[in-house]
């Protein structure tokens, strides 16, 4: 023991040292922080003093327990272990699709009684506020990905009715890649990182997900509409969301109805330009639940019409098309669409992993009144969504954890398992019993099935109706404005020119001859193929069906600010009046301002006064607004110029089809940025018309800053 002796002196000053380790005092005065000390506050809120999982009070957070003070750590040291045992165990398997997505609660408020349908409350009472968790997500990448791939958008949405839990699982797009849930793993695996190499992560443009999608015809609509700029959403608030399968209501009487759910966004629809989308992966990867997250907690709160359409056995017989395939949809043109009620997203959950990772959606969560249709894809998710729960959240308990529980009461005999939070009573665990009169019974007006009569032969079959795979991809395509073909035409070449197998690329080319020629033409011409292949094989002829409107994007936008964000570019010397006139009609138009500068402590404008600012410019690119202003001092301008971030700035403002108002200052800044005048270019003087400018893209200029296919 003769080496510690000479260590003793040192103790003593590391034990100094250590006290010197310890956390400073809260910046905070006293007022705001949590009553210390009362261990029967819940452990989230307010503050206990710190303790060990177990309640033990701890006095030291930042040292573990040594031998001696140079010395090794002790085993003994429970408070250390505990602390490393919880934090190695933090993290559970994401999701094996949709692992990225942002969650929020609200309220489902109904308008239109659907009773003449269907015995659901939430479906019949009006008025009621039914409380809810939406959860909207990419599927290809994982947890940490980028939120704008191009890719699907999961929409899924939780309402805890007074009889039960309603999981409505959609996307926004309202058809599906496959017909028969057989064949998901594989369209999955075929989109998701090559396995060999680890990449590319969130992404389609690769050989295995193209030589999937050149073998299964079937694919070919939803093609259209994930090659659509419906992929790459402008803001979570402003895509629409689609329950995807038929679904049937039962009313009082037993009679049965198919239903189809879509969701609406009251902002309107509105997506960001390819070449916008990439950049805006590097300049903000959170870009969407960034968005979310300030609209919700600046109490800009998300709505969503709920609209549905009805039709009858007999209508459905009649369609072109079968309802039961979910790579079809409905045009409205032929079933309108009737709003019942509205979706308000107004709470940002307080954890993200306790509700949005922990939340757990399950197609086969329904309410008396609702019932399945046959569609075989929707019969296999019955299956899957439940049966992941269990490695995702470890435990047939998952109903317990609070985002999962009903809020009306539930009660039966299931017992146990893993993190069983409930204390159950009693010695009857069985039912039917007769030992505990108050235990739970079978309820008449419980859930039934809708007695469908069914009838043929059982086997692994598709029925002929599924086999028309390209008129309702042809539809799509055909009803896109010149714009949209263009950007959905130019979309299959970046993907496809991302493949490195030709004969893909070729088989691609020979399926498109179904859906459009002069489509198919632009691709192979996009490509470089030397010749137009063969048709791929027909099982039944394309038929031309009645343009549908409704399936453009462009139509659903809103000529409004609502919802958006506007930067303001300034420098030293800017005219403060202008600012000061922007400021008021944009944020009078209710679009949010970001005030950027050189420097993010601010500028000094021309009359002398300071300005701070929201944000420094080379860290706030033009791609995460949607209109700019450049508010500069000819120095200013001059200085800038020779400023890539804000020559890149502008450049990608005009090449993004965007409003852009620039002051006397700032024309040295706009000409080097190569903008050139058009309805968008306004005076920044004239406030009124650069928010006019604002609200749409300027579809026009797009042919001067780029070649589509
Ligand atoms: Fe999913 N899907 N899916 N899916 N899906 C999952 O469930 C599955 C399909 C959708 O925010 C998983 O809890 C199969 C169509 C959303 O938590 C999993 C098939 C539609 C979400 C699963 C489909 C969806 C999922 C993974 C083919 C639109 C995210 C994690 C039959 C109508 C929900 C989980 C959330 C998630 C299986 C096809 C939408 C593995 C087998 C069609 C929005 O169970």
């Amino acid at each position: 023991m003769t080496s510690t002796t000479p260590r003793k002196g040192k103790t003593a000053s590391l034990s100094s040292n250590a006290k010197s380790n310890a956390v400073p005092p809260s910046p905070f005065p006293a007022s705001e922080l949590g009553p210390a000390g009362d261990l029967h506050q819940p452990l989230s809120g307010s503050h206990p003093g710190l303790t060990t999982n177990h309640g033990l009070p701890v006095s030291d957070n930042q040292n573990s327990l040594k031998a001696f003070s140079r010395g090794p750590v002790l085993l003994e040291d429970f408070i250390l272990r505990e602390k490393i045992f919880h934090f190695d165990h933090e993290r559970i398997p994401e999701r094996v699709v949709h692992a990225r997505g942002s969650g929020a609660h609200g309220y489902f408020e109904l308008t239109d009684s659907l009773a003449d349908f269907t015995t659901a409350k939430v479906l019949t009472e009006t008025g009621i506020k039914t409380p809810l968790f939406t959860r909207i997500s990419t599927v290809a990448g994982g947890s940490g990905s980028a939120d704008t791939p191009r890719d699907v958008r999961g929409f899924a949405v939780k309402m805890y009715t007074k009889e039960g839990n309603w999981d409505l699982v959609g996307n926004n797009i309202p058809v599906f890649f496959i017909q028969d849930a057989i064949k998901f793993p594989d369209l999955i695996h075929a989109v998701k990182m090559e396995p060999d190499r680890g990449f590319p992560q969130a992404a389609s443009a690769h050989d295995t997900f193209w030589d999937f999608i050149s073998l299964t015809p079937e694919a070919m609509h939803m093609v259209m509409w994930i090659m659509s700029d419906r992929t790459l959403p402008r803001s979570l608030r402003m895509i629409e969301g689609f329950g995807i399968h038929s679904f049937r209501l039962v009313n009082a009487d037993g009679k049965s109805t198919f239903v189809k759910f879509h969701w609406r966004p009251r902002l309107g629809l509105q997506s960001t330009l390819w070449d916008e989308t990439v950049k805006i992966a590097g300049a903000d990867p959170d870009y969407h639940r960034r968005d979310l997250f300030e609209a919700i907690t600046s109490g800009a709160f998300p709505e969503w019409d709920l609209a549905v359409q009805l039709f009858s056995e007999d209508e459905a017989a009649a369609f072109p098309f079968d309802h039961l395939d979910a790579t079809k949809l409905i045009p409205e043109e032929l079933v309108p669409l009737r709003v019942i009620g509205k979706m308000v997203l107004d709470r940002w959950p307080d954890n993200f992993f306790a509700e949005t990772e922990q939340v757990a959606f399950c197609p086969s969560h329904l309410v008396p009144g609702i019932d399945f249709s046959n569609d075989p894809l929707l019969q296999g998710r019955l299956f899957s969504y439940l049966d992941t729960q269990l490695s995702r959240l470890g435990s047939p308990n998952f109903h317990q954890i609070p985002v999962n529980a009903p809020t009306c009461p539930f009660a039966n005999q299931q017992r146990d398992g893993h993190m069983q939070m409930q204390p159950q009573q009693g010695r009857v665990a069985y039912e039917p019993n007769s030992l505990a009169a108050d235990s739970a019974r079978e309820n008449p007006q419980g859930f039934r099935s809708f007695p469908a009569t069914e009838s043929g032969e059982r086997g692994r079959i598709r029925h002929d109706s599924f086999a028309d795979h390209y008129s309702q991809a042809r539809l799509f395509y055909r009803s896109q404005l010149p714009a949209e073909q263009a950007h959905l035409a130019s979309a299959l070449v970046f993907e496809l020119s991302k493949v490195a197998a030709l004969p893909i690329r070729q088989a691609m080319a020979s399926h498109l001859q179904h859906i459009d020629d002069e489509l198919a033409r632009r691709v192979v011409d996009g490509l470089g193929l030397e010749a137009m292949p063969a048709p791929a094989p027909l099982a039944r002829p394309v038929t031309d069906m009645a343009l549908s409107p409704a399936l453009r994007l462009i139509g659903k936008g809103q000529p409004t600010l609502k919802g958006r964000c506007v930067a303001i570019l300034v420098n030293d010397g800017s005219d403060g009046k202008v600012i000061t006139s922007l400021k008021k009609a944009i944020f009078g138009a209710g679009a949010r301002i970001k005030i950027l500068a050189p420097k993010v402590g601010g500028v000094t404008l021309a009359d002398g006064t300071l300005l701070p600012a929201d944000g420094q410019l080379a860290g706030n690119p033009s791609v995460l607004f949607d209109a700019i202003a450049v508010v500069l001092s000819d120095a200013g301008a001059q200085m800038l110029s020779g400023e890539s971030a804000a020559v890149d700035f502008v450049r990608d403002a005009f090449g993004h089809l965007k409003g852009i108002a620039g002051d006397t200052g700032a024309q040295a800044l706009l000409t080097k940025a190569g903008v050139v005048p058009d309805d968008g270019v306004t005076d920044a003087h004239d406030a009124a018309r650069f928010v006019e400018a604002a609200m749409t893209r300027q579809w026009d200029r797009e042919k001067l800053v780029r070649t589509l296919a």
